[in-house]
């Protein structure tokens, strides 16, 4: 799709129902003409005209209407708003009404999209609308509202511009083919892609962060059958989310619950026991269980208290907590190797079975609880919103998963160009790598964004945005 595709695109730009006022758009060449047809007054640039919208001498509602005139507008287009009453008949009456005057009714982010086609505002900024539309938190709303602005925008042409300038440099180095691994030397480039890595790489671990908190973190509870996980996951939800039995190997597939703790996004994934087992459809439960072990922000280890108690002297005493944990979690997952106890944590369930006197020594930075009295509820969700909200207060914007996975290839090919160099490759391969990371790179504000790119963005948002 290019700009030049712009047929008259309608929407009801207000949540759906009813409301005090409801604002339906359009956009296109010829919004001012078949806003025109339904009004009487005469439209002027950035005004609020007061008038009745009519459509075959009956009058439909009245309202104010606007027209913003290309190029000052939202979308770079003309823009008219009519604000009528918000109410779901009238609305649909209206649109029905600039249909047949020539609109056609917009797909989900296409004003937005059209906004991004007319340079507007880049790609990054329009998946900020819809981050900031989204928001769960104040934190979160603020550093869309900050991406929406262009921070993280500003940082990601900052890093193209000295990317172009180095490509600029290894391209001359190759108009001299005999020498030009020593003049890649001579023109620095290896230390350029040194200070462009160590950028990349500091991007990335905002973005991270500011992906987490407009997204919310996925939080895995996995651990072997019947230890309590569904039962966990129901506390935590408030509800009865999933089927709890006393057989183990009762959960087969994974159940994902969106909860937030202090306001905070989260998704917990219960999955089943991790088991041997010769039951064709445990067996996918149990590899995808593996999975997402492997997929999920944090894993929330869940064990039974039976398990660490060794005997009467109370928790295991002998057993450095990082190799418990390194055992627990290679049982549960062998590929893994050696595991980061940074996003594992070790949940210790069904306290309540052990005698009490035992409980209150916790040798272990685990949490401990109990999912049949509620026990350790308050330490669990304090444990969460720490996973959650782990380095939020330095978040300065919001981003995505895609932007993310950008910033990883971009530095995975700085980091082969440097090698390249390293090994003596040549020049033209060193190129090929750093033109790759530039293509990758502009792929975040939309430099270069292919179609289907562009769909999977837009399609994600409201009608009317
Ligand atoms: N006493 C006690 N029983 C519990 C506790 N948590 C869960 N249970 C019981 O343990 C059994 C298994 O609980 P589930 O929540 O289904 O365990 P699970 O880990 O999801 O099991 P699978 O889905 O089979 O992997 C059920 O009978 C629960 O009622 C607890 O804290 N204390
Ligand atoms: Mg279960």
């Amino acid at each position: 799709m290019t700009a030049t595709d712009t047929d008259l695109i309608c929407a009801i730009a207000t949540p759906p129902g009813e409301g005090g006022i409801g604002v339906i758009r359009l956009s296109g060449p010829s919004a001012k003409r078949v806003a025109q047809s339904l009004i009487s007054v005469e439209m002027k640039p950035r005004r609020a005209h007061y008038c009745q919208f009519t459509a075959e001498e009956e009058v439909l509602d009245d309202g104010l209407v606007l027209w913003f005139p290309a190029p000052h507008s939202f979308t770079g287009e003309d823009v008219v708003e009519l604000q009528g009453h918000g109410g779901p008949v009238v609305q649909n009456e209206i649109i029905q009404v600039l249909c047949r005057h020539g609109a056609r009714l917009a797909r989900p982010g296409e004003f937005s999209e059209r906004a991004f086609l007319n340079g507007k505002i880049d790609l990054v900024q329009a998946e900020a609308i819809a981050d900031l539309i989204s928001a769960k938190s104040r934190a979160a709303a603020k550093a869309a509202m900050s991406s929406f602005q262009g921070v993280f925008s500003a940082q990601v042409t900052a890093l193209e511009d000295q990317l172009l300038g180095l490509r600029v440099a290894i391209e001359a180095a190759i108009d001299f083919p005999d020498e030009d691994i020593e003049i890649l030397e001579q023109a620095r480039v290896g230390d350029t892609l040194d200070v462009l890595i160590t950028s990349t790489s500091a991007l990335l671990v905002q973005a991270e962060q500011g992906r987490k908190l407009a997204q919310g973190i996925t939080v895995a509870l996995v651990g072997k059958p019947n230890v309590g996980k569904s039962s966990i996951l129901n506390m935590l939800a408030g509800e009865d989310a999933a089927i709890v039995t006393d057989v183990p190997g009762t959960t087969r597939d994974l159940l994902k619950v969106d909860i937030s703790v202090d306001g905070m996004p989260l998704q917990l994934v219960d999955t089943a026991g991790l088991r041997e087992t010769q039951d064709t459809v445990e067996m996918i439960g149990v590899q995808r269980a593996r999975e997402q072990m492997q997929r999920a922000d944090h894993v929330i280890l869940v064990v039974t208290a039976a398990d660490v108690v060794a005997n009467e002297a109370g928790f295991l005493a002998n057993e450095d907590f990082e190799a418990l944990l390194q055992r627990l979690a290679l049982e549960a997952v062998p590929e893994l190797g050696e595991v980061s106890a940074v996003n594992i944590h070790l949940l210790v369930n069904k306290v309540d079975l052990i005698d009490s006197k035992l409980r209150g020594s916790h040798p272990w930075p685990a949490t401990y609880v109990s999912a049949k009295t509620g026990e350790g509820l308050a330490a669990l969700t304090k444990k969460l919103v720490q996973l959650g909200s782990g380095g939020i207060e330095d978040t300065v914007f919001t981003a995505r998963l895609r932007h993310v996975h950008a910033l990883e290839k971009t530095r995975e090919l700085l980091v082969q160009a440097k090698r390249g160099i390293s090994s003596g490759i040549g020049a033209e391969l060193v190129a090929e790598d750093c033109r790759m990371a530039h293509q990758v790179l502009g792929q975040i504000v939309g430099t270069v964004s292919p179609d289907d790119l562009l769909g999977e963005i837009f399609s994600s948002f409201c009608i009317g945005k």
